[in-house]
């Protein structure tokens, strides 16, 4: 059986709840050839990245599967790329907002996920859920993440993705987008299915 580290997100924002917790929580410890390994992240840049390739190096796994929400979102989406920028809209859960920051100085602009994240979408799509393909992870913490690890890891060629998921219906506000958590969790399943 392989080894799979799925990563979620602490809450932040002034939320006392992530969609991304919710769902890592809710998974099952084993997904087809799949053996999930379970980490939740703090939201703060440079330490989320530190955290997970710490957790990686001493756990070996064969793939790095990160969830974050995405409040602005109404699909689940995997995101094909990390950017080599950090642009804080609100503050990172330790009060830091670094602007137009360069994440890795001597790094290239942006690396691709080396997971399937067009495949995934496709299969995601397939069953009649809600999931699409994104080109931005944005500048917050859920891209410094997936840039980070995709640096760190680029060489030993470890294959790593970043899935956002919107809101659950019990978070969302009035007119904020949202999806059922038991959706968002069947997405994410499927998602893991097709690596
Ligand atoms: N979403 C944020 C960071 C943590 C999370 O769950 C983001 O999209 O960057």
């Amino acid at each position: 059986m392989k080894k799979l580290l799925l990563t979620a997100f602490e809450p932040f924002g002034g939320d006392n709840k992530n969609a991304s917790l919710m769902a890592l929580e809710r998974l099952p410890d084993r997904i087809g050839q799949w053996e999930i390994v379970r980490l939740t992240v703090p939201v703060v840049f440079g330490k989320a990245p530190e955290y997970v390739a710490a957790a990686s190096k001493g756990l070996r796994p064969d793939a790095i599967l990160c969830l974050g929400q995405a409040e602005t979102r109404s699909e689940v989406t995997p995101e094909l790329v990390g950017i080599n920028l950090r642009h804080a809209r609100i503050p990172d859960n330790e009060g830091n907002s670094p602007q137009q920051e360069i994440i890795v100085p001597e790094g290239p602009a942006a690396y691709f996920s080396t997971l399937p994240v067009f495949d995934m979408a496709e299969a995601i799509k397939a069953t009649g859920l809600s999931g699409n393909i994104s080109f931005s992870a944005g500048v917050f913490v859920c891209n410094d993440l997936l840039y980070s690890l995709l640096h760190e890891f680029h060489k030993e060629k470890l294959p790593i993705a970043f899935i956002h998921v919107p809101l659950t219906k019990e978070q969302a506000k009035e007119g904020q987008h949202s999806m059922d958590l038991d959706d968002i969790v069947k997405s994410v399943r499927i998602a893991i299915e097709t690596i």
